[in-house]
């Protein structure tokens, strides 16, 4: 088939899914186009089916904002006419959803059917849900898509609590690619970060305010007083400044350690311990898939759909938001040498539900 996917080119969430998928259907034979404004960081790679199409624009003098929505409309009326694409996949409702909408009807009236598959991947139902300027226009978007697909059954709820909006959500979880999200041998760079054989704690984000990073540090802070232990700090945004002036100020710069934005994210997994993921809201947690998939145990909240992929008791334990004392009593537990390797079986046994071999026929059927 001739795909287009429109998705956010970011690293992490909605963005690695749309193009983590798009590989996978092209290695299947499918014709891929992606359409972002940059190319997707995890489109690295020549792949022979896959094209990658930017939108961009003039910003005018007496444009206040960019006019993004409309540039991305255009962008898939011209792709789709030109690549004769049949299914247009978006992922994340905003603009994505309401773009291809309008192209859709464009489309249409020049005779070409154009169908649309939306994927909601979270903040664009959750945070979104909350403020209610946008409500119109992703609830009339949902019903103009021809099929509606939602990370978890909790997201799914949540649609329907907060969008008017009845139809068939289709539950498709996120994936994990097993070829590359392996626990790999990497011995010798756990011996430069843990020399004395310190735990490994690991937190991965883009350390927005929603992800409660500074309950990594409490949590940490609390697990170090009883376990000699490490805290790795993957990904930036906003809320590291913050986190790295607290490290300075309670003076445990050496022990904790910000790596920023990675690639190779599955390498530093693979000497992890412990993995935490704190979020005031998470619609799936793919961040702890991927720690799972490299036998890591997670510590979460039990918010949004982290309870459907971190078991409590079985992968990891989940907790109330801001429940610092309770994860900590949790990590210390799963830290044990007695519990340890149990829980990292468990981590991994559960995440190969998520295999993407298990998960592309759920998209191939829908379209
Ligand atoms: O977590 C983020 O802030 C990024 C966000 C996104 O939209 O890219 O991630 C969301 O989609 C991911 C992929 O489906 C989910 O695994 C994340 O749980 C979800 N984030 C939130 O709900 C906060």
């Amino acid at each position: 088939m001739n795909i287009g996917i429109v998705c956010y080119p970011t690293f992490g969430g909605s963005g690695v899914v749309a193009t983590e998928l798009g590989k996978a259907l092209a290695s299947k034979g499918h014709n891929i186009h992606f359409i972002s404004y940059n190319q997707p960081v995890r489109l690295d790679a020549f792949t022979e089916n896959i094209f990658y199409h930017e939108v961009s624009f003039n910003n005018y003098p007496l444009f206040k904002f960019a006019p993004y929505e409309t540039a991305l409309t255009s962008k898939i009326v011209h792709i789709v006419k030109a690549h004769k694409i049949e299914v247009l996949h978006v992922h994340y409702a905003i603009p994505h959803a309401a773009a291809a909408v309008t192209a859709k009807h464009i489309l249409a009236r020049e005779g070409i059917i154009l169908k649309i598959v939306t994927t909601l991947h979270g903040t664009d139902i959750t945070l979104v849900g909350k403020d209610k300027s946008y409500e119109p226009v992703v609830s009339y978007s949902l019903h103009e898509s021809d099929e509606v697909t939602a990370v978890s059954e909790s997201l799914k709820k949540d649609t329907y609590e907060f969008f008017n909006y009845d139809e068939k959500i289709t539950v498709v979880p996120n994936f994990i690619d097993f070829k590359r999200f392996n626990k790999q041998p990497k011995d010798h760079f756990k011996k430069v970060i843990a020399p004395n054989g310190e735990k490994i704690l690991v937190h991965t984000s883009n350390f927005r305010k929603v992800k409660r990073v500074p309950d990594v540090l409490e949590i940490y802070r609390k697990v170090s007083v009883k376990v000699p232990a490490k805290l790795l700090l993957i990904g930036d945004g906003p809320e590291r400044a913050a986190v790295e002036e607290e490290c300075r100020e309670c003076d445990i710069c050496k022990d904790v350690i910000f790596l920023g934005k990675q690639e190779a994210v599955e390498e530093i997994l693979s000497i992890a311990d412990l993995f935490i993921i704190p979020s005031e809201t998470e619609s799936f947690g793919l961040a702890a898939l991927e720690a799972m998939a490299c036998e890591v145990p997670v510590i979460s909240t039990n918010t949004g759909g982290l309870p459907e992929v971190n078991i409590d008791g079985v992968t990891g334990y989940t907790s109330n938001i801001g429940d610092v004392e309770k994860m900590a009593k949790d990590a210390l537990e799963i830290l044990q040498d007695k519990n340890l390797a149990r829980f990292k079986a468990q981590a991994k046994e559960h995440s190969l539900k998520y295999k993407l071999e298990n998960i592309l026929p759920l998209y191939e059927a829908l379209y």
